[in-house]
């Protein structure tokens, strides 16, 4: 999948601080290979600046408060070189090319080709992409979509990219048309977080922000990969550590963010080599182990409350929660063997933690993708919630949950209206600001859509962004369910695989990416984005556009939109002039958006409150609810091994930036399995011997990799981990969790055996 192999495939355990002079040699590199080290590093400057820069187009870490200058990370830079590459698709490529050819090319290949210039369509006859012109591009999609019996029979898809005002239309165009058939990236991401705060504390969003960050006594990180995916923390990290507070890692693997990391932009550190520390404890539970730990830290402190009156927060627990005597009768009848068998962490370990919990004042948890793609990972993150309720933190200065999102606006993407199942409240609101009558009816997620695709019943696919051939799961499968529609539509910036994997008609829409200057007939336009602290703030680009036919998303949007609605009363064109107009109709629609143009200018824009913040708990009893969920059994059976799929160092989900994996000590190879080197030696299985995974869905299919490197490292027995999107292939589609709906991506129960 990644670049082809230019040499063996190395593996060395890396012992070194995270971030530093490894991730600078790896930028100065990467801008050489895109040809961006002149307009790279001018970039690079305006990123994540308050009003006149642009927001990184990579993870939802929240910029810095104070305005730091360089407040960037080594993967930052890559996603944003990456988008300004030199290098284009134009249409002598697809000329060149037939769609077979390149269905052959290794989706690194793909994506290396560089920017897409214009629109262009597919042509069955002579099997090649050709140009279209963007009318003819939107009449093709209006016509389609007309020609639908039923509006449900089209899916709408974003990736978390897609900038507020785009999202905005984009639900709007889709419940004009009639259906809520809005599947995202969240469906496979954080799901599970969303659900879970809502139905403990009415909210579907953490409630801190990085100035709770800042003054925190204790933070338990959990299921999150730091120092790649979300390198910006290392710095809240590494200030926490200096300033005394507790960092507890929770994960199967110690990665490099659990141990010492130099800050990039701290130059005294940079030049002196000197580290500091981000951890103070790691812990390694079991695949699926969390929610036992965080119930074993529960069952500590509550026995410790009968001696210690200060364990608990009494006071809290009364005013502000229910369910509480239910809980703690649960916690009092799990015993401690089950909790350790289930962790995979012996008591002690688990009293440490509890230790850490019941010391600090204020605490924070944070998480990511290890604890939301399970199947009980709605009740993991319920758990997680249990426990901040336990000692009252939640509500002040220093304390609460702290989910860390993905993609750069996945979160102002749910907020703008981005799902699946809208809540009638916030329909009536639209229907009344938008003149429209929305259908009440749930629309289809991420898994739902494939599954009606493959069924026949969804035929027209929009992709706004994202790769999601590529991204879902069950690969052949989601192939099969792209090809078998009469339209799929791809608005994208890089060629990928899903433009390759197609329906009968397909299309391949270029537009402009965030670091490129957006001029309408308003003059230069600005798109808002909210990260993962609920801080919304604009984003200007500051490049000229990578090609003079490309459209903006906003535009594109509009563009299909009135091709398919020719009576709508939306003032499509109207709104892509200068996106103030879409902006105020956001601030009558959308709860927290109230004088949204003037707030959004604001030095670091503005923030949109949470209510459970406020210690205002929008569920069914008004209070914070404790929840009350038994342990799941997550230990493997006899010979099997639980599998979590998971990201590289070098790769933004399914773009692979190369085929190292720098803090897990990989080069040269993506075709790999952790494994724990005593179930190695129990397989008869050495370092680098080709093995065969095989997965058993819940339904009892088996789905095969052969011939994968075997890599021993330090992870928990009957664990093992590899690389999405690669092991895509494993996934059954119908192993989605029944809480979340969200694939269960880490944890696939798999047998690996010496390849034959
Ligand atoms: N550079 C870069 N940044 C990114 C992305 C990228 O691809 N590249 N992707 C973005 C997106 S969309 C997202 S959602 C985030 C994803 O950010 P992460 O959640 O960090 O993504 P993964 O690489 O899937 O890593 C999952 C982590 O969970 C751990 N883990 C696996 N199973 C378990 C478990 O059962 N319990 C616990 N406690 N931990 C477990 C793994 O060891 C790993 O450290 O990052 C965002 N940022
Ligand atoms: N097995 C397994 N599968 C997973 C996961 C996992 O952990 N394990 N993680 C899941 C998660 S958390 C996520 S978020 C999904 C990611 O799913 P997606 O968001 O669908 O995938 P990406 O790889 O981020 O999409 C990359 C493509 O986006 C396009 N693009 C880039 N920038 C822009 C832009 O500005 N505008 C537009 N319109 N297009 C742009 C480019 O063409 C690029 O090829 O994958 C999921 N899949
Ligand atoms: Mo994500």
């Amino acid at each position: 999948m990644g670049p082809a192999p230019t040499a063996p495939p190395q593996f060395a355990p890396y012992h070194h601080p995270a971030a530093g002079w490894g991730a600078a040699k790896s930028v100065t590199r990467f801008l050489v290979r895109e040809g961006a080290y002149v307009d790279g590093p001018r970039a690079i400057m305006r990123m994540n600046h308050e009003n006149d820069g642009f927001d990184c187009p990579g993870c939802a870490w929240p910029d810095d408060t104070k305005g730091l200058h360089l407040d960037i990370c080594e993967n930052g830079i890559k996603h944003v070189t990456w988008e300004m590459t030199r290098k284009r698709v134009g249409r002598e490529f697809f000329a060149t090319h037939s769609v077979t050819e390149l269905s052959e090319w290794s989706d690194f290949a793909l994506e290396d080709q560089g920017r897409l210039t214009e629109p262009m369509v597919y042509d069955a006859a002579s099997d090649h992409y050709v140009p279209i012109r963007w009318r003819d591009a939107f009449d093709l999609v209006g016509r389609t979509l007309r020609d639908l019996d039923d509006p449900n029979r089209a899916a709408f898809y974003t990736s978390g990219r897609l900038g507020n005002e785009a999202t905005f239309l984009y639900q709007l165009m889709a419940r004009e048309l009639g259906t809520n058939n809005l599947p995202d990236c969240s469906n496979m991401c954080h799901e599970a977080s969303g659900r879970a705060l809502q139905a403990s504390l009415g909210t579907e969003k953490g409630t801190v922000d990085l100035k709770d960050w800042e003054v925190t006594d204790a933070l338990f990180i959990m299921g999150v990969n730091v120092a790649s995916n979300a390198p910006r923390m290392l710095t809240a990290l590494s200030a926490a550590y200096r300033r005394g507070a507790q960092i507890v890692h929770i994960n199967p693997l110690v990665e490099a963010a659990a141990t010492r990391t130099i800050v990039p932009h701290d130059f005294v550190d940079m030049a002196l080599f000197k580290s500091t520390r981000t951890s103070t404890l790691n812990l390694q539970p079991r695949i699926g182990g969390d929610m036992a730990l965080l119930r074993g830290m529960a069952k500590a402190i509550l026995e410790q409350s009968t001696t210690d009156e200060k364990a608990l927060d009494q006071l809290f627990i009364g005013r502000h929660t229910t369910g509480f005597e239910a809980y703690r009768a649960l916690c009092e009848a799990t015993p401690w063997e089950e909790i350790e068998r289930q962790s995979g962490l012996d008591r002690a370990q688990v009293l440490k933690a509890a230790r850490v919990y019941r010391d600090a004042d204020r605490s924070i948890f944070s998480w990511c993708l290890g604890v939301t793609q399970h199947e009980h990972g709605v009740d993991t993150v319920r758990e997680i919630v249990n426990l901040l309720l336990l000692r009252g933190n939640l509500g002040r200065e220093g304390a609460g949950p702290s989910p860390v999102r993905g993609h750069s606006n996945v979160q102002g993407n749910r907020t703008c209206g981005i799902d699946h199942r809208p809540s009638p409240e916030f329909l009536d609101r639209l229907a009344e600001v938008c003149a429209i009558d929305p259908p009440r009816a749930h629309g289809l997620d991420t898994v739902n859509a494939i599954e009606a695709m493959r069924r026949g019943e969804v035929k027209v696919f929009v992709g706004m962004g994202g790769n999601f051939a590529l991204a879902a799961p069950d690969t052949p499968a989601t192939y099969e369910a792209l090809r078998g529609c009469e339209l799929t539509v791809q608005v994208s910036t890089k060629l990928n695989r899903s433009h390759l994997v197609h329906g009968r008609r397909a299309l391949i829409l270029p537009c402009l990416g965030r670091t490129e200057k957006d001029h309408q007939r308003g003059g230069l336009q600005s798109t808002s984005v909210e990260d993962s602290m609920s801080m919304v703030h604009l984003s200007v680009g500051m490049k000229c556009p990578a090609s003079p036919h490309l459209l903006s998303e906003p535009a594109i949007v509009a563009g299909m939109a009135r091709a398919a609605l020719p009576d709508s009363e939306t003032p499509w064109e109207w709104y892509i002039e200068d996106y103030d107009r879409i902006r105020d109709t956001m601030s009558q629609a959308l709860d927290g958006f109230e004088d949204f143009n003037r707030r959004v200018r604001l030095p670091l824009g503005f923030r949109i409150k949470q209510p459970a913040r406020e210690l205002v708990f929008l569920t069914p009893s008004g209070q914070a609810e404790f929840s009350a969920a038994p342990l799941p059994d997550v230990v493997p059976a006899p010979g099997t091994l639980a599998l979590g799929t998971m990201r590289s160092h070098d790769q933004w989900n399914t773009t692979i930036y190369s085929d190292n994996d720098r803090y897990r000590g990989v080069k040269n190879l993506r075709t790999l399995v952790f494994l724990n080197p005593d179930d190695m030696r129990e397989r008869g299985i050495a370092e680098f011997d080709p093995v065969d995974i095989t997965s058993t869905a819940k339904d009892g299919s088996t789905r095969t990799l052969n011939g994968y490197l075997a890599i021993p490292y330090e992870i928990p027995r009957g664990c093992a981990a590899g690389y999405m999107p690669e092991m895509n292939v494993l996934c059954a589609l119908g192993d989605y969790s029944t809480q979340s709906d969200q694939p269960i991506m880490k944890h696939l129960k798999v047998t690996v055996t010496a390849s034959a």
